[in-house]
């Protein structure tokens, strides 16, 4: 009787305690968490950042408030600080390019090597493979915890002075490159004059005429309307493409409850698929839309005969391999090894 009192006694305590817990645990959780990203919507990165937030807040009934925060404005616009903030804990969460990340994740170059990934069915060996787990596990190693891939997409060159169908053209083309100093070494073997500059100063020196072009995805040059401010050659190299990942504080995730872990997790990867079918849309399974909407604004789009793409990839073979060093051979391999036999 007295036993079966206390157990009563401690069922109800534990009853009453649970919810209670609960609350704590929620009371525990800032008012908003900060996403940053370089591009809002309408770019595919920005929208597929804002679902992300909008599936969390709606599943975890507002528990989780999530922003955006573009233009790189959490680190004062310059996105190759965004990876070190979000590890220190100034950011909570980003969509980041690999592209950005890279200078402080070296093995994030990979998707940068020249001419490593022909196709889409590539990029998605590699983040959908054991490159992407053992990627996965150097970030979470680095103290973030990485939930999804999502897409930028492959970077096509354009430029205002002439065509683009050879590396002879880029001949003393000042090319404005963000990131990494891979890309510098690319620019540089093809002949270019490369120069570092984060996207808020790129259009701007796109205008002036500073640079003389600009490598980035067919999405970003219409939805920026690169084009509009004299760049009306636009070359479809696919030379590297860069996938975004989806990606929180570890601290930050750390203080959710498993349940809402979750939660935020299967959102990421929800969103991120809707990133990577947008920033395909126009440009895959045949239909080239994107293409021709580039096309009708007066860009002179040039597709290159095979031989023309071999001979970019000729001339940028010695970036390839240097870079395989500094990259690790190991992963290099395991990439290689996956896109063969996707
Ligand atoms: O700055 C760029 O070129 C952009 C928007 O594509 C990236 O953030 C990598």
């Amino acid at each position: 009787m007295r036993l079966t009192k206390i157990a009563l006694a401690a069922g109800l305590a534990l009853a009453t305690a649970l919810p209670l817990l609960h609350q704590a645990a929620a009371a525990d959780y800032k008012d908003e968490y900060k996403i940053s990203t370089v591009v809002p919507a309408p770019f595919p990165w920005g929208i597929a950042a804002d679902k992300w937030a909008e599936l969390v807040g709606q599943r975890t009934n507002g528990r989780i408030k999530m922003k955006v925060y573009p233009g790189s404005q959490l680190v004062s616009g310059d996105q190759t600080k965004e990876f070190t903030a979000m590890r220190r804990g100034i950011i909570d969460m980003a969509v980041g390019s690999t592209i950005n990340w890279s200078p402080q994740v070296k093995e994030l170059n990979l998707f940068s090597l020249p001419f490593l990934m022909p196709d889409y069915k590539a990029i998605d060996a590699l983040t959908h493979g054991p490159v992407g787990d053992k990627l996965f596990q150097i970030l979470r190693d680095k103290g973030v915890v990485p939930l999804a891939w999502g897409e930028n997409g492959f970077r096509e060159v354009s430029n205002s002075r002439h065509p683009i169908r050879k590396p002879a053209d880029l001949e003393g083309l000042k090319m404005r490159v963000v990131g990494s100093p891979l890309f510098n070494d690319t620019f540089t073997a093809l002949g270019a004059n490369p120069t570092q500059m984060s996207w808020a100063d790129a259009k701007p020196a796109l205008t002036t005429g500073a640079v003389d072009g600009q490598e980035n995805p067919v999405s970003v040059f219409t939805i920026a309307k690169i084009y509009a401010v004299g760049q009306t050659n636009l070359t479809l190299w696919h030379y590297v493409a860069d996938p975004l990942i989806f990606a929180v504080n570890k601290e930050v995730f750390e203080s959710f409850t498993p349940e809402d872990q979750k939660i935020v997790r299967e959102a990421a990867v929800e969103a991120g698929a809707l990133c990577v079918e947008l920033a395909r849309k126009g440009l895959t399974d045949g239909d080239t839309s994107a293409i021709e909407e580039v096309r009708k604004l007066g860009v002179d789009v040039v597709e290159l005969t095979p031989a023309e793409h071999q001979a970019f990839v000729d001339a940028t073979r010695g970036v390839y391999k240097d870079w395989t060093q500094k990259i690790g051979p190991d992963l290099v391999k395991m990439a290689e090894d996956s896109i063969a036999k996707r």
